[in-house]
């Protein structure tokens, strides 16, 4: 039995806001399945984030609906959970993904957290946020149970892990249940390979550049999804990288021999399929930005899908600011720090949940969880204050007149 594990496709992401980025995540979306296909596995499991968002466009659905037909008729299901980006934090939403379980798509959702796929038992959880972390162990330990079952099995997950992942986790490598034997993840757009228990742990990682800070474990890792061959009891993991087709490229040019330099990125470019994005270092410049700006533009611009200049002025010396990770206080850590002060670990996680939503301008999504926070934690002085406040008084007819008015008003 061999099972293909993607995660992190991001369909619909238009990077920076560019037409082309859309397409590119949509080509490499289908030459995925296309290999997943060669690799003539027995099913496929998607860890989340299929789509960039809860609301896809008809052509991300589309490119999807596209992709898992093409599975199908190879006789190839799909199991999928839904990501942080593909879910809206309400308790009445659905993901996207359900809209393709009458194509024989495999939700595992809190309804539906287990399947058999023949001797292989698969079980799952869709993303939940920090603040719901209590929730999310509760239910990992039902599985664990469950697992405890069957000699093979898969847990799916899509969340942070401290071990692989900045202070954002979600969970704590030992609040795993460490029964499992494939540990399906995603969220961490890096391709990570590692034991666990006496499994195996992977985040296949995203199959596009979603963020140029990917460049460097795309340079060593490829972008692509694994291969898992289950026949033994311990899988063996197998790293198919899928080229993407957009070249991105880093270069540093000097001021005094602009001119040179450019015309040699020139000469690497002009023959390439699809137009580079280009991140360029200007180095030594003395005081004309502008006919850096102007030549750049002349001679890259029709080559280039974008270009993205960062300008260092002579004189100034490059200091190597030696940043130590562990003591440098970006807003999330400083955020932490003084929410901490408070000895309360839920209030921590609400406050860095509402924080990553508000930075999102993801405002329904915050007050959600606010108010699921103080359902569970104050309910109870809630119900005590409602029985002392009057009842609202009910809507008076001018009031109905008003919107009447109103409604009127628009259809004219
Ligand atoms: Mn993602």
């Amino acid at each position: 039995m061999k099972f293909a594990h993607l995660a992190d496709t991001h369909l619909g992401y238009r990077q920076f806001g560019l037409i082309e980025r859309e397409k590119d995540f949509y080509e490499v979306f289908e030459k995925v399945i296309d290999k997943i296909i060669e690799e003539k596995v027995d099913f496929v499991i998607h860890s989340g984030d299929l789509f960039e968002t809860a609301r896809p466009s008809p052509m991300a659905l589309l490119t999807f609906q596209k992709g898992l037909l093409k599975l199908k008729g190879a006789g190839i299901p799909m199991y999928a959970i839904a990501g942080n980006h593909d879910i809206v934090m309400r308790n009445d939403s659905i993901p996207p993904q359900v809209i393709f379980k009458k194509l024989g798509l495999k939700v595992i959702s809190p309804i539906n957290t287990t399947y058999m796929h023949g001797d292989i038992f698969i079980a799952g959880l869709p993303f939940y946020p920090s603040s719901q972390v209590k929730n999310l162990k509760s239910k990992l330990a039902d599985l664990s149970k469950k697992a405890a079952k069957h000699e093979k099995s898969i847990l799916v997950l899509h969340q942070g892990i401290d071990k692989y992942f900045g202070p954002n986790f979600e969970l704590e490598i030992g609040d795993l249940p460490d029964n499992f034997n494939y540990y399906a993840l995603g969220h961490i757009h890096n391709y990570i390979n590692d034991n666990f228990g006496n499994g195996k742990l992977v985040y296949p990682g995203s199959s596009e550049v979603w963020k140029t800070n990917e460049l460097k474990d795309y340079k060593e890792n490829g972008k692509g999804f694994v291969v898992v061959d289950f026949d033994g009891p311990k899988p063996v993991v197998k790293r198919v990288k899928v080229d993407i087709s957009r070249t991105f490229i880093e270069r540093s040019l000097d001021y005094n021999k602009l001119e040179s330099g450019v015309a040699g990125l020139k000469e690497t470019i002009v023959g390439f399929d699809k137009k580079p994005i280009l991140d360029l270092k200007i180095n030594n410049v003395e005081s004309d930005t502008n006919r850096v700006y102007e030549l750049i533009k002349e001679e890259l611009g029709e080559l280039s899908l974008m270009i993205r200049p960062t300008f260092n002025m002579a004189g100034e010396e490059d200091i190597d600011v030696i940043i130590n990770q562990k003591d440098s206080l970006g807003p999330v850590e400083i955020l932490k720090e003084q929410l901490e002060g408070y000895g309360d670990d839920s209030v921590t996680r609400l406050g860095l949940d509402v924080y990553n939503y508000l930075s999102k301008d993801k405002i329904d999504e915050a007050d959600d969880i606010l108010n699921q926070f103080f359902d569970e934690y104050y309910h109870s002085e809630i119900r005590e204050n409602e029985l002392k406040t009057e009842d609202e008084p009910e809507p008076s007819d001018e009031d109905h007149k008003d919107v009447q008015v109103t409604f009127r008003e628009v259809l004219e």
